[in-house]
């Protein structure tokens, strides 16, 4: 990350919207939280995801050159990973990136133990900035991008737009990229996936306040502030907030604000597409998209696109 949590959070703070970038929620707490609600009943993205390409794998991977290169961004616990090098058969080597260091270091390991003979090259980057890949990478033909869980959804459109054009960049001449969208529906299943009744998406948010603490030596208390996620429509969207309970003096790093009651971080935005619009987006930083997967109930879909 170019920014520093202490300049993320200061500009937050001091800017009405109160706008903290959602990339600071996976410190090694959260990224154990994150892998907590994707097993939550009510969040359906992964599961669903899962589901999807365990049904099509098959067809995607016939249309991947034979010893691509796959690379993961955002790999987390590489959970979706293992199905996907299973149908590749032997794909030249795997490239897992994340910006959770710890993380990417022990999902890496497990994936070097599932797959003795794969070369495995993780990488630390955060991908909602311009990022390269590792120099020393190994022979293959070309290169497959993979990136499920719906996370491109964190970025603004231009954002989003400049990632996959970065992607094209890097991937380069006839690489495929395997991604996955949420898609838009009712808030009644929106609201729950993002405030679900165990709480724990409510503790993944809180912990933002813990880390900045922790790290900037700063004084929230976590209980003055509660979770709230929000749906809107145009762009459709959930939004996750820290909603002060009561009238907040927080100091960071040697400054004072002050919160009033009902004011709020926003900690997260989380797009959901419709794939007409997403496959225009993808279109316009080089990417036709060769093939599109859905559940039955159209929750999520899986997209494969070509350079
Ligand atoms: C990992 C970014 C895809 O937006 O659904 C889950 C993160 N935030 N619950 C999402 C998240 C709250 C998740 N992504």
């Amino acid at each position: 990350m170019t920014d520093t949590l202490q300049h993320d959070v200061l500009a937050a703070l001091r800017d009405p919207a109160h706008r903290i970038p959602s990339a600071w929620l996976y410190d090694q707490r959260g990224s154990a939280l994150f892998e907590a609600i994707t097993q939550l009943p009510s969040y359906y993205p992964t599961r669903t995801e899962i589901g999807i390409l365990e049904a099509h794998l098959p067809a995607i991977a016939a249309a991947v050159p034979e010893r691509s290169l796959l690379v993961e961004l955002g790999s987390g616990s590489s959970r979706k990973t293992v199905p996907l090098i299973d149908a590749l058969h032997q794909p030249a080597g795997y490239v897992p990136l994340d910006i959770s260091a710890d993380y990417l270091a022990e999902a890496a390991d497990a994936l070097s133990a599932r797959f003795p003979g794969l070369p495995v090259h993780p990488w630390v980057a955060d991908f909602t900035e311009a990022f390269d890949l590792p120099a020393d990478l190994p022979e293959h033909t070309s290169r497959l991008g993979f990136f499920p869980g719906s996370t491109i959804g964190n970025l603004e459109t231009g954002d989003a737009r400049h990632l996959l054009q970065h992607c094209r960049g890097l991937l380069g001449q006839d690489s495929r990229f395997l991604l996955g969208i949420d898609l838009d529906k009712s808030a009644d299943i929106l609201i729950p996936a993002y405030d679900d009744p165990e709480g724990v998406t409510a503790a993944f948010n809180r912990n933002l306040l813990v880390r900045i603490n922790r790290e900037l030596g700063a004084d929230f208390d976590p209980d003055d502030f509660r979770h709230e996620a929000r749906y809107f429509e145009a762009p459709a969207r959930i939004e996750m907030h820290l909603v002060c309970r009561r009238a907040v003096t927080v100091h960071v790093a040697g400054e004072r604000f002050e919160l009033t009651a009902g004011e709020s971080l926003h900690t997260e935005t989380s797009r959901k597409y419709d794939i007409g619009a997403f496959t225009t987006l993808a279109a316009e930083a080089g990417w036709s998209v060769s093939g599109h997967w859905t559940d039955a109930e159209a929750r999520f879909a899986v997209l494969l696109m070509h350079a």
